[in-house]
């Protein structure tokens, strides 16, 4: 692994002083963000294009979660005995450290959180978490790693709660999703299965679609883990979201009336993001003392055959390492949208 090479600002607010981890990739065509509040991701650029939402109204202070980019859920997925999603993206984690690779200029960042008296008084147990993000040029990865070190058995639910931008809600998309089942949360948690190959959004949408359900009639599954899961936005690319090791898969949008109740959802919040969230939460993971647990995801931008032209354009080839091996007709390339702001004179030749 290369040098240590990352800049740590300080973002100073009246309540206290939150520290942000920012790392940018070798070839400078992608950015992310990292707070060390619930080493919550709070930007994911590509391109100079923001692939997350994160609410204006968003706290960035430590006095509540924040209120978009990639929130961890631990031990508990929503209401319940803990506070509504568990502590851990309100623990203040430890930066341990960032690599860059450098064949690949990826960069790789280690997070961590230790129980701790906070964290046993909500929850008697000892535990080791790390969060392991790798940002690569078109494609973010990121990992939870649980370690149970105490002398119980513990049972936890685990999510990453990712907040994707999308330009328009009433464009939006998620697909892959046909024929699995889900809890509806909008419908006393009634399971369902959802009809049609292609999700959209009209009022609010609140499902966790099980991976365990299988197909009556050939007994497979019905979300496998090589499936293709997108969110759209009728542009002319989409992020593809793949699972490793987490059982579920929450998708999430509140809707009008439920945005405008959420005190940091900014203005109409409601129309520039969909949550797809991949994570274990209808079964609890069981966990024995110094066993450990690891799940993610595989977060990658996919130009759409319409923008293969574009893409050759800015990145001078067809394919960016690293992503060929997806499945899909087309090869992933190039930008989702030029950001209006961008400033085009530091386009890539
Ligand atoms: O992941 C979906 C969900 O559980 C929704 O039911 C909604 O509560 C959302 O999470 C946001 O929860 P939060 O506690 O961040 O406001």
């Amino acid at each position: 692994m290369g040098s240590c090479v990352f800049s740590l600002a300080v973002i100073m607010s009246e309540a206290k002083s939150i520290e942000t981890v920012s790392l940018s990739h070798r070839t400078g065509k992608s950015s992310l963000q990292v707070s060390l509040f619930g080493a919550t991701v709070t930007s994911w650029k590509i391109f100079k294009t923001e692939m997350l939402f994160l609410s204006k109204k968003a706290s960035l202070d430590g006095s509540r979660a924040i209120r978009g980019g990639i929130p961890l859920v631990f031990p508990q997925f929503g209401p319940g005995k803990l506070k509504q999603h568990g502590f851990a993206r309100t623990q203040l984690w430890e930066h341990v450290s960032t690599d860059h690779d450098l064949a690949s200029g990826d960069v790789h960042a280690v997070f961590k959180l230790t129980s701790n008296d906070a964290t046993r008084a909500e929850w008697p147990h000892d535990f080791e978490l790390t969060y392991a993000v790798t940002l690569g040029m078109t494609n973010l990865i990121t990992q939870l790693t649980c370690v149970n070190t105490g002398e119980t058995d513990f049972d936890f639910t685990a999510l990453l709660h990712t907040y994707f931008h999308v330009e328009d809600i009433a464009k939006a998309t998620v697909s892959g999703l046909g024929k699995v089942a889900y809890l509806d949360n909008t419908d006393e948690k009634k399971q369902k299965m959802q009809v049609s190959p292609v999700l959209t959004f009209e009022g609010e949408v609140d499902r966790i679609f099980l991976r365990d359900v299988k197909d009556e009639s050939t007994g497979t599954a019905r979300m496998r883990y090589d499936d293709l899961i997108s969110i759209g936005d009728g542009g002319n690319a989409d992020v593809v979201v793949k699972a490793v090791n987490f059982k579920d898969l929450v998708v999430w949008n509140p809707g009008a009336s439920k945005s405008a109740s959420m005190p940091d959802m900014e203005e109409e919040g409601y129309k520039r993001f969909v949550c797809v969230e991949v994570g274990s939460v209808a079964k609890p993971v069981s966990l024995k003392p110094k066993a450990s647990w690891s799940a993610g995801q595989n977060l990658t931008l996919r130009i759409l055959q319409s923008g293969t032209e574009e893409a050759r354009r800015v990145y001078g080839r067809e394919s960016v390492p690293g992503v060929d091996n997806l499945p899909i007709l087309d090869r992933i390339v190039g930008i989702k949208k030029k950001d209006p702001a961008a400033d085009n004179k530091a386009d890539p030749k």
